[in-house]
């Protein structure tokens, strides 16, 4: 079956947790709105007769089915592409982890838009300098810890075998870098095992081809995480 996944052609954003394991599966899949544009996704974000729209992209068209929430798509693709744990406890625990880098992603896009969402990072400087000095100096290190923590001596989050949560923390540890290479240079050498899980992630071959292939978008200022050398001062 060939997925159909609706995301913003432009940014690596929250799809980019998609694409990563869609790739690491070695799925077939259209990567939509890279292809045809963004009127298929706005049609189907619009669409009244759909019984289960989404809110918001990222969300993937598999067969029959739509499903929406990023981290809701890759618990069905970890299911289906055993990137995930087979037992409960495993598959909740893997998705809990990916709940929790959902809220890193959140609070890295709150840094350049913590007033909101409509507005441009522009009209709220002041405020993102606040913020992001608080992300930097006490959310990244508490989400961190927490990561490192929870990896211990395991290789990947589940154990042995990769997950989907390996692959997002990858990105997430990615976007970070970008966002804020000043801070995580000085914050890199407290999480070695961190750095190591995403080294691994980065070798692995389908990721290692994707990430060489024009498919992976580059992180850029209109995505998630964005490097303002200001707010990495
Ligand atoms: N919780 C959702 C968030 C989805 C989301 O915020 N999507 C962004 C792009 S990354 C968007 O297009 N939002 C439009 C909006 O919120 O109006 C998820 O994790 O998929």
């Amino acid at each position: 079956m060939t997925y159909e996944l609706y995301y913003w052609p432009m940014i690596p954003g929250r799809g980019e947790f998609v694409r990563l394991a869609l790739e690491e599966a070695g799925a077939d899949y259209i990567d939509v709105a890279r292809r045809d544009g963004i009127a298929p996704m706005m049609k189907l974000l619009g669409d009244e007769k759909s019984a289960r729209p989404s809110f918001a992209p990222p969300f993937l068209k598999a067969g029959r089915l739509m499903i929406g929430q990023t981290a809701n798509i890759l618990l069905f693709l970890g299911e289906r592409h055993g990137l995930a744990p087979k037992d409960t406890p495993g598959r909740f625990w893997i998705h809990q982890l990916q709940l929790t880098l959902a809220d890193v992603v959140a609070e890295a896009h709150d840094m350049h838009h913590p007033i909101g969402v409509g507005s441009y990072y522009e009209d709220q400087k002041p405020e993102s300098k606040r913020r992001a000095a608080e992300f930097r100096r006490e959310r990244i290190p508490k989400f961190l810890n927490y990561f490192e923590r929870v990896l211990g001596k395991n290789r990947y989050f589940a154990g042995q075998k990769l997950t989907y949560a390996d692959l997002s923390m990858f990105q997430v540890i990615e976007g970070l870098r970008y966002a804020l290479p000043h801070r995580m240079k000085q914050l890199e050498k407290k999480y070695p095992k961190l750095m190591a899980l995403s080294q691994r992630v980065k070798q692995r071959p389908r990721i290692a081809a994707y990430l060489a292939s024009s498919r992976r978008i580059s992180f850029n200022e209109d995505g998630i995480f964005r490097h303002y050398p200001e707010l990495d001062s």
